[in-house]
Order: structure tokens, then C-alpha cells, then sequence
């Protein structure tokens, strides 16, 4: 394949990309129109809603492409060394909205539309959000993305086009129901397919061994393969001028695979067959810490990582390449265990493929990953049955069989004699299967290995990988995790990045520590009044929201106070609910009236992984409460849920810049970090959480006096557990929350049936592995601080600015500044 011209260009025009188009409305109306009719063939009059939308995108691209065309040259040029951010999910949100806000498009926008008779809105509006991820490990990876191209850094975000992302969810009868998301289906303008860069994947087969002059070498042989597809997408940096490159791939079946069957005529087979292939990204595993070992899912690991890796070595770095140079130019941040398939992939392309001895691959190898984990729930620590991952990968097997030895080696050199912690630490267990356990191998082969908050880390090096700590305390640090300034305050919150620019100037947005500058603001009644209606705005804006896409309607006044996540156990969203259900048993039978009630609408926002029983249970139990409070007139409407359906990250900006309070209840020790409680913090919301994840340092930031803690802490977790946690004493000794449960159990919530939620009650009482009753107390106690201090308007504003004056800590940009100089060792060019 051919890269350009096949003679040098003489016309002046052609020697530099095309100039962008002028930053006026006049230059995009043209633009516009023209995309509309030679691109989408139509004209104005005549187009529909998806035509405006579609053009417009393509409209907005090509202000970004001059820019991503010369950002790509000049990396190339510079010789730097880019990152490599491997990772399963991107959850992006909308493209349009960032794309706008980076080339500061939008008020020329707005207007062009204006001109054309349409409405900027409902053009955005049209677009589905790319939802290839689960939660906050794929939103992370966007973050980190935009943060970098924000800053000035090569890198390549490399992942896998699913053409179904998360499933949408609704609700009927109050349980979920699972839909599937066919984001693509009316065209996506901000993808860049490249079927010429194409890269064969190979699976299955066997090895053997050959002599090559003497020397003994190994070969995989295969028994089927694909092709996967690149599909480019532009990462526009704010205001920068710059636009990295997301790069995401699609499988295809190879002419190889079915041309063997077309030829045999079996035409059905040839088309299974092609269907098989292309299975590998049809869909995204909608599984948030919990996955469950399925070869699909391994495939799509290898799938994506082989291409990436491929690419890198062939295409950036081009064939005449010296590989021995490989760690100056590429460093791959490995986003948790689901693409350390990579380590072996790269070992084997550098001794199989290009006849390095195995210790100098090994040097090179281990230079160029390291490894972030974003979990300590032991089911969420991905192992591979050695089985499975023999059959499709056996020549990896046996390379992680060779790793794992010279690692035991090196083990039991340090700590001679001591063959148990050899067992524990092996890559490869033996019971009661055998079965290959990637985080180890992740562990091995980083330079380092970094948790998401600093208790996360904490835990990592003294419990879960407390060993490796022992054998190399200088590979283990932390980075805690940010989210970006620009999407989830500068997008979602219009109307308080106003009030911060014409208080402090626009240079916060890259610049997120400049929030500090907000502090004595907080004194100013005049800037607490400004900071409400910014408040207001949000709420209405909220309200509009989730009346046209729900028909629920936010009564006005209200304390509005946000759990949105994914629904799973040690989150506790029943936490959350008994909180609600107390105050609706109290009521009922009068230990308080109505009117002592603080008015406020809990809103969740959450989906549960489809094979999640219990969590979709739960989900059953929220949907019949707020179905039973948000009618009975006993409650005078001063006690609501919302449950809007399809919780996602278009909804996720609309909702947090309209949260007063924001829920962080999980049990201490389980959530690695979270994200969202950073976003809340960042809007103005307080939070109410326990001492877990990042919530300790946004407690730390803001100050005890600007958040309500409660709940046990990790030692008092882990002492409570080994001490023998009995939950049925805490429904004994305490009659509010024996009350609640007894409440759920009587049927009200069911239409008189006592057996509904019956599996939830006694998983709470016999079991309660997340320690829902233990901190039922200490919950209910911090609530009725929150609702003191939200009657107090004045004290509760001073508190919110404070909250938002002091997490600029938590931009992305931040952290990605700590893993360029903590793990990456790169900087901007
Ligand atoms: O990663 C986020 C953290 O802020 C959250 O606390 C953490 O729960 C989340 C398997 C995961 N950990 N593990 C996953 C996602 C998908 C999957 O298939 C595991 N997600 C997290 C960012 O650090």
C-alpha cells in the first residue's frame, strides 16, 4: 500500500493540509450547507432532523481536521514518546457538544443554525452517545483522553468499536429491561474508518518448534484468524489547537477464513462463518466489576490489543524501526487486567517474529506497560481458565508459563524456602482449577502498578497484592482519579462556568486549582445569591429534562439529592432506600408529621448488569417505593423518588449540576475511587459518604465542616468481619430500621404481596455482605445533619462554594499530569 503522491505536488494548494474554514458564522453557514447537499445529498428544505445533524457534525470536523492533521505530523517529527492507553471501554457521551466547546464553535454555531431556521439544541439533541463502556472505568479512560490532548501530549487511545455499547434499560412493571443499543445506526460522522490499515489477528491452533540455522526457535501455528478495522476518532484539546487520535477496532472475517468454504459451496457456512469473525465487537459485556470469564470476551481482548499493539510497532513507528529503542517511544498504561494479554502478545512479536533472546524481549517488554487497577472486590479480579486460554492463545500460554518461572525464580531467590508464598504468588494457580491470573501477570510485567485513590493504593500494596509490595515497594504508587473540567463543568454546567469566568477569568478550565481563588467568595452574599441561581438554573433545566424524557416532574423547592451509578451491592443503594423508607414508616405512623419532613426527591440513575439477580431485584424495590411514596397524599409531597431510566453520561450532565446532596455510601474498603462524587463535589453538591475511595481526600480538601461522614471505616469494617458480623442484632436492638425492613416486608410496596422483596430482606438480615444494617444508624444520624443544614440557605451556599473552590484537585488534568511524571516519564512537545 501505497502513502502518497506518486510525484512530487506542484500546485501550490496541494503541499499543506487544506486550511480550516474562518471562525465566522458566514464561513459555516457555507459549510454547512454544503456538507448538507454534497454530503448528505439533500437540500435544506428538505432535510431531516438527522441530515442537520449529520452535517453540522461534518461541519464542526472539518474546523478539527487541519489541526489533527498537524498534530499528527509534528508528533511523528518530534521522535517523542507518545502513550499508549489501552483500554476495553471509552464511555465518550456526546461528540458534538465537545467538539464545539474545544474549537470555541459555539455561539458562531448557534447563530448559524439560527440563520438556517434551526435550533442548535435539537440538532445536539439528535445525536447517540457512544456507549462503549460501563461506568467509571471506560469514563475515566475519556477523561484521561481529553485531558492529554488538552495538554499537549502524544498519545493514542486505543480500544474496541463495539457496535452495540451498553444496553438501554427501562422499566416495565418496575423491573429492568435490557434493549439493545444500536448507536450506529443512523450514521456516525465522527469516526474515520481505514480498512487499508487493517491488521490480521490469529487465534487458536498449536505450536511447534523449528530449527533456524542452529537455532531453536517457536512458531504459532493458528487455526483461524480475522482482520481487524481501524476506525479513527478526533480528541480534540480545549482551546489548543490539538486533536489526538482515538483508535478503535472492528472485526472482519478475512478472505482466508471463508474462502476455503466458499469454494467447498457450502455458501450458509461461508456466511456463519463471517458472522463468527465479526462477533468479536458486536457487543460490549455489560458487566461493572464483575466479569465473567467467557471466551467471547478473551477474544475480544486479544482482538483489540494485537491489533494495537501491531499497529503501533508497523504503522507509527513504521518497519525499519529498531525495537531496541521500543521504551523511549511508547509507553501502554494498561486500564485495569482486561488488556494484559498485551504482555505476552509483545514478548512473542519480539522473540517469535522478530528473534530476540527471550531476556533482552523481556528488558524491552517490561519497560513498556504498566498497569492501573480499579478494583479490590476479589469476584472482580479477572483469572483465566488455563485451559480456555490455552486453546485460543496457546502460544501465549506458553509464554506466560515462561514468565511465571523466571519469576518464581526470582521469588524464591529473595525469599529462599518459603514455598507458600511462592504458591500464592504464581501466575498460574492450581486450584481448585487451573487458571491464569492476570492481575500477577499485569503486576510482573509494569514498571508500575498504580491504584485509583490514595485507600485504594493503600489497600492494593498492603492486602490484595500485598506480596509483590514486599518483593518491589517501589513498582507500587498511587495516581487518585479526575475527571475533566471541561465536559462535566464547562459543557453540563453553563451557567456556573459563567459565574466562575466572570469572577476569576477563563484560565480555570486548564487551570483547575485556580478554583481556589473562589474561596473568599464564599463570604460575599452577593456571590452566594449568584451561586443559587446558578443552582436554580440547573434545577429547571434538570426538571425540563426529566419531564420530556421521563414525564417526572421535580417539585420545585426541593433538596435534590443525586445516587447515580451502577446498581451493585456494595454500592449500597438499599442504604439509600432505607433512608427513604424510614421516613415514610415515621410518618405513617406519626412519630414525625409530614411537615417536619425536609422536602426533597431522591433521584437515582442506575443500571444493574443483566444477569445481576439481586441488583435487578433492587432495582425492583426503588421503582415500587417511589411508585408508593410519590402518590400518598399523607406525605403532602414533601418526599419523592425519581428514577429516570437509562442512566447515562448525556444524562449524567444533566443531572449533577443540579444535585444539592450527593450520595457516596458504599462500604468502606470497596469503592476503588469513584468519579462521580468528584464531578458532584465540583458542582456545588455536599456530599454525605463514608471514609472510601477518593471520598477521604475530597473530605480532606473540603473539610469535615463541608461533608457528611458516617459509616464504619476500612479497619472497623475488616474488624467488625473478623469479630463474626451478625446483621439480624442490628434489626434486633434497633427499632427504626426494624421498623423500615418490616415496612418492606408487609407488602406495602407489592400490592399486599409479603413474599416480593423477601430475597432482598433476608439476603439483609442472614448475610448482608456489604454491612447495610451496621451503618443503617450512622446513616440516618448524618441525614438529619444534612437536614439541618440545608435549612440554613446562607450556611449550606458557604459550604457548596467551599466544595467547589476546593476540588480542583480532581481534574483529570492533574492526574494525568502525576502519571507523566510517576509512571510515564513523558511530557508535552
Ligand atoms: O473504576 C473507576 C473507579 O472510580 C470505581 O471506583 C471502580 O469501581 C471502577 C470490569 C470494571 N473498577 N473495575 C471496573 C469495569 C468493567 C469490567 O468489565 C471491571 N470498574 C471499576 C475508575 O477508576
Amino acid at each position: 500500500d501505497h502513502i502518497g503522491p506518486s510525484s512530487p505536488p506542484t500546485h501550490a494548494l496541494a503541499k499543506a493540509p487544506v486550511a480550516t474554514p474562518q471562525h465566522s458564522v458566514d464561513a459555516f453557514v457555507k459549510v454547512f450547507l454544503q456538507e448538507l447537499n454534497t454530503g448528505q445529498g439533500v437540500t435544506l428544505s428538505r432535510s431531516t432532523v438527522n441530515d442537520q445533524y449529520l452535517a453540522l457534525a461534518r461541519t464542526v470536523r472539518q474546523y478539527l481536521m487541519t489541526r489533527w492533521l498537524e498534530t499528527s505530523r509534528h508528533y511523528a517529527e518530534s521522535g517523542s514518546k507518545a502513550i499508549g492507553y489501552l483500554s476495553a471501554e471509552y464511555l465518550l457521551g456526546r461528540q458534538l457538544g465537545n467538539a464545539l466547546l474545544a474549537t470555541d464553535l459555539g455561539e458562531v454555531a448557534e447563530e448559524a443554525m439560527r440563520g438556517c431556521g434551526l435550533d442548535l439544541a435539537r440538532l445536539r439533541a439528535q445525536e447517540v452517545e457512544p456507549g462503549l463502556g460501563n461506568g467509571g472505568l471506560g469514563r475515566l479512560a475519556a477523561c484521561f483522553v481529553d485531558s492529554l490532548a488538552t495538554m499537549g501530549i502524544p498519545c493514542i487511545g486505543y480500544g474496541i468499536r463495539y457496535e452495540y455499547g451498553i444496553f438501554k434499560q427501562s422499566f416495565v412493571d418496575g423491573r429492568q429491561v435490557e434493549q439493545p443499543d444500536p448507536w450506529l445506526a443512523l450514521g456516525n460522522p465522527w469516526e474515520f474508518p481505514h480498512p487499508e490499515a487493517s491488521v490480521q489477528v490469529n487465534f487458536g491452533g498449536h505450536t511447534e518448534t523449528y530449527d533456524d540455522g542452529g537455532v531453536q526457535r517457536t512458531r504459532w501455528v493458528p487455526d483461524w484468524n480475522v482482520v481487524g478495522v481501524p476506525y479513527n476518532y478526533m480528541v480534540p484539546g480545549y482551546h489548543n489547537g490539538k486533536v489526538n487520535t482515538l483508535r478503535l477496532w472492528s472485526a472482519k472475517a478475512t478472505n482466508a477464513f471463508d474462502l476455503a468454504l466458499f469454494n467447498s459451496g457450502d455458501y450458509p457456512e461461508a456466511v456463519r462463518a463471517q458472522t463468527f469473525a465479526e462477533n468479536i465487537t458486536k457487543v460490549l459485556y455489560p458487566e461493572d466489576s464483575t466479569p465473567q470469564g467467557r471466551e467471547l470476551r478473551l477474544q475480544q481482548q486479544y482482538f483489540f490489543v494485537a491489533c494495537s499493539i501491531r499497529d503501533f510497532i508497523e504503522r507509527v513507528l513504521g518497519p525499519d524501526f529498531d525495537l531496541h529503542q521500543l521504551p523511549e517511544r511508547i509507553i501502554f498504561q494498561l486500564n485495569d487486567t482486561h488488556p494484559v494479554i498485551a504482555v505476552p502478545e509483545l514478548m512473542r512479536i519480539l522473540v517469535d517474529e522478530r528473534h530476540f533472546e527471550w531476556d533482552e524481549a523481556w528488558q524491552i517488554t517490561k519497560q513498556c506497560f504498566a498497569y492501573t487497577c480499579h478494583t479490590l472486590l476479589p469476584e472482580a479480579l479477572e483469572v483465566w481458565p488455563t485451559e480456555l486460554l490455552g486453546r485460543l492463545l496457546p502460544r501465549h500460554l506458553e509464554i506466560i508459563r515462561r514468565i511465571n518461572a523466571d519469576f518464581l525464580d526470582e521469588v524464591r531467590a529473595s525469599f529462599p524456602g518459603d514455598e507458600q508464598r511462592v504458591r500464592n504468588m504464581s501466575i498460574i494457580s492450581d486450584d481448585p482449577n487451573s487458571s491464569v491470573r492476570m492481575a500477577f501477570l499485569a503486576t510482573v510485567a509494569g514498571t508500575k502498578v498504580n491504584g485509583v485513590a490514595e485507600l485504594h493504593s493503600q489497600l492494593l500494596a498492603d492486602k490484595v497484592l500485598h506480596d509483590f509490595d514486599e518483593l518491589w515497594p517501589e513498582k507500587f504508587t498511587n495516581v487518585t482519579n479526575g475527571i475533566t473540567p471541561r465536559r462535566f463543568i464547562c459543557l453540563a454546567n453553563p451557567w456556573l462556568s459563567e459565574l466562575i469566568s466572570d469572577t476569576l477569568g477563563v484560565g480555570w478550565v486548564t487551570d483547575l486549582e485556580r478554583l481556589a481563588e473562589l474561596e473568599p467568595y464564599a463570604q460575599d452574599p452577593d456571590f452566594r445569591r449568584a451561586f443559587r441561581e446558578v443552582k436554580q438554573k440547573a434545577k429547571v433545566h434538570a426538571s425540563d429534562i426529566l419531564r420530556a424524557r421521563d414525564g417526572i416532574e421535580l417539585p420545585p423547592g426541593h433538596l435534590v439529592d443525586i445516587m447515580i451509578k451502577r446498581l451493585h451491592e456494595y454500592k449500597r443503594q438499599t442504604l439509600k432506600l432505607l433512608h427513604v423508607v424510614s421516613l415514610y414508616e415515621q410518618v405513617l405512623s406519626g412519630e414525625i408529621t409530614a411537615s417536619q419532613l425536609q422536602p426533597r426527591t431522591v433521584i437515582f440513575g442506575a443500571k444493574a448488569a443483566p444477569g445481576y439477580w439481586m441488583a435487578k431485584e433492587i432495582i425492583h424495590l426503588i421503582n415500587a417505593v417511589g411508585s408508593v411514596i410519590n402518590t400518598d397524599p399523607r406525605l403532602e409531597g414533601r418526599l419523592k423518588i425519581a428514577f429516570p431510566a437509562n442512566y447515562n453520561v448525556t444524562l449524567a450532565e444533566r443531572l449533577i449540576p443540579a444535585a444539592d446532596l450527593s450520595e457516596q455510601i458504599s462500604l468502606a474498603g470497596l469503592e476503588a475511587s469513584g468519579t462521580g462524587n468528584m464531578k458532584l463535589a465540583l458542582n456545588g453538591a455536599l456530599t454525605i459518604g463514608t471514609d472510601d475511595g477518593a471520598n477521604v481526600e475530597i473530605r480532606r480538601l473540603v473539610g469535615d465542616e463541608n461533608f457528611f461522614l458516617f459509616g464504619l471505616s476500612e479497619p472497623e469494617v475488616a474488624a467488625l468481619r473478623d469479630s463474626g458480623y451478625r446483621p439480624r442484632q442490628y434489626y434486633e436492638s434497633n427499632p427504626q430500621l426494624r421498623a423500615a425492613l418490616d415496612l418492606i416486608s408487609s407488602g406495602i410496596f407489592s400490592n399486599g404481596n409479603r413474599e416480593a422483596f423477601a430475597p432482598i430482606v433476608s439476603s439483609l438480615l442472614n448475610e448482608d455482605r456489604f454491612m447495610v444494617l451496621a451503618d443503617f444508624q450512622s446513616y440516618m444520624e448524618a441525614q438529619l445533619r444534612v437536614r439541618e443544614a440545608f435549612a440554613d440557605e446562607e450556611e449550606w451556599t458557604k459550604k457548596a462554594i467551599l466544595n467547589v473552590a476546593r476540588c480542583g484537585f480532581f481534574s483529570s488534568d492533574r492526574a494525568m499530569g502525576d502519571y507523566l511524571r510517576e509512571i510515564w516519564h513523558a511530557s508535552a512537545i
